[in-house]
């Protein structure tokens, strides 16, 4: 396995300004999302954002570092851990996850609906908020700042995307995606603490340049490979901190988010810090009948010891109901046309979609090929 980084792969960025002034961008869409793309973009210039990150990312590493009676307080099993703090409830590498722990909320919505009996059924999705406001008195509103903001740059790329899949699909259904992020009460944030690496998780030749790596497991140490399931999931810079709290460079070049591109290259994406990262999921995927089309990501531990890492995603997604048609124009197989070159343990798209599905549905079979 090969980490490589050639001027195909070079990340897309998109301008704020140009977003709000409707500027069609739709070929950097295209380069971006399409099926030669990596999956993923920036938008640089989002008004507030560098002050939204840097209050909302240390918060993670002081909620993550509290005593774990405390913790305990914010962890919802009946949401299956949708809600609230999350800590070794998923899966890395087919064993429980302790490598990271997230702090899940709905940036928008603190009760979307009133009925209990549908909150019942469907509470990963709909489950009321948990704020941890007597422990972080400032959580709640750092959290929802940064997320509301992501949502309404993510409204401004969608909008560049439904153009972009219209002009190549008549059937696509117009701002399908603009309408599921406007209208979905079922948007979803997590914020992520990476817990140090231990020494016996220390990657073998972290620290320099371009790498190969034998052991595809040693790589995703922070986070296993996946795609994301949602529609459009935003992103910030990572943050680094040290054990007091610092923010500290970066300086294993070789830990953070990696794609795997089109034809199998690994490709490492450094998000500037005063950008906002956008990854087309594999409900668009469908949606846009293979237009646009979901990358394979990980997350490569530090080297360094004593070095955690922040982070926050937000994942757009409509609600459980949402069908998960494809544009009927399109054939199955340009729906997929990327599974040749999954890393293993991603489940192929074909393997957990079938087109009379809703997104609850599709939801619970992804997350059960993974889990
Ligand atoms: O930590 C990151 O940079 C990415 C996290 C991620 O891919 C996810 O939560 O789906
Ligand atoms: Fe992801």
């Amino acid at each position: 396995m090969t980490t490589n980084n050639d001027k195909n792969d070079k990340v897309v960025t998109l301008d704020y300004n140009d977003l709000i002034n409707g500027i069609d961008l739709t070929n950097q869409i295209n380069d971006a999302f399409g099926p030669d793309g990596l999956g993923v973009l920036t938008v640089a210039n989002a008004p507030n954002l560098s002050n939204f990150r840097q209050e909302l990312l240390p918060l993670s590493q002081r909620f993550a570092t509290l005593p774990d009676e405390t913790k305990a307080k914010y962890i919802h099993e009946d949401s299956c851990y949708s809600f609230g703090w999350s800590h070794g409830k998923e899966k890395l590498q087919g064993k429980p996850d302790y490598a990271k722990g997230s702090f899940y909320a709905n940036p928008q919505y603190d009760k979307p609906i009133e009925d209990e009996m549908l909150i019942k059924q469907h509470a990963p999705f709909i489950h009321p908020n948990i704020w941890p406001t007597k422990d972080i008195p400032e959580f709640e509103s750092a959290f929802k700042n940064l997320g509301q903001l992501i949502v309404s740059v993510g409204e401004l790329v969608a909008k560049q995307c439904d153009d972009f899949v219209r002009s190549k699909c008549s059937d696509y259904k117009d701002q399908k995606l603009t309408d599921i992020i406007k209208t979905s009460n079922c948007c979803k944030a997590r914020l992520l603490h990476y817990y140090p690496c231990s020494d016996n998780e220390m990657i073998a030749g972290g620290g320099s340049g371009t790498t190969t790596i034998s052991n595809e497991d040693d790589f995703s140490s922070w986070c296993g490979w996946h795609n994301d399931h949602g529609s459009l999931t935003g992103l910030t810079s990572a943050m680094f901190l040290d054990k007091d709290g610092n923010d500290v460079v970066n300086s294993d070049p070789n830990a953070g988010l990696y794609v795997r591109n089109r034809s199998g290259v690994i490709v490492k994406v450094n998000i500037p810090k005063d950008h906002i990262a956008f990854q087309i999921g594999e409900t668009a995927q469908i949606h846009s009948g293979g237009i646009m089309q979901a990358t394979p990501h990980a997350v490569r531990g530090s080297a360094i010891k004593g070095i955690s890492r922040e982070t926050f995603a937000v994942f757009m997604q409509p609600t459980w109901m949402e069908k998960m048609t494809a544009p009927h124009s399109i054939s199955s197989d340009k729906l997929e046309m990327s599974s040749s070159n999954l890393p293993p343990g991603v489940p192929t798209l074909n393997s957990r979609w079938k087109p009379e599905q809703n997104f609850g549905e599709f939801t619970t079979t992804t997350l059960g090929a993974y889990y």
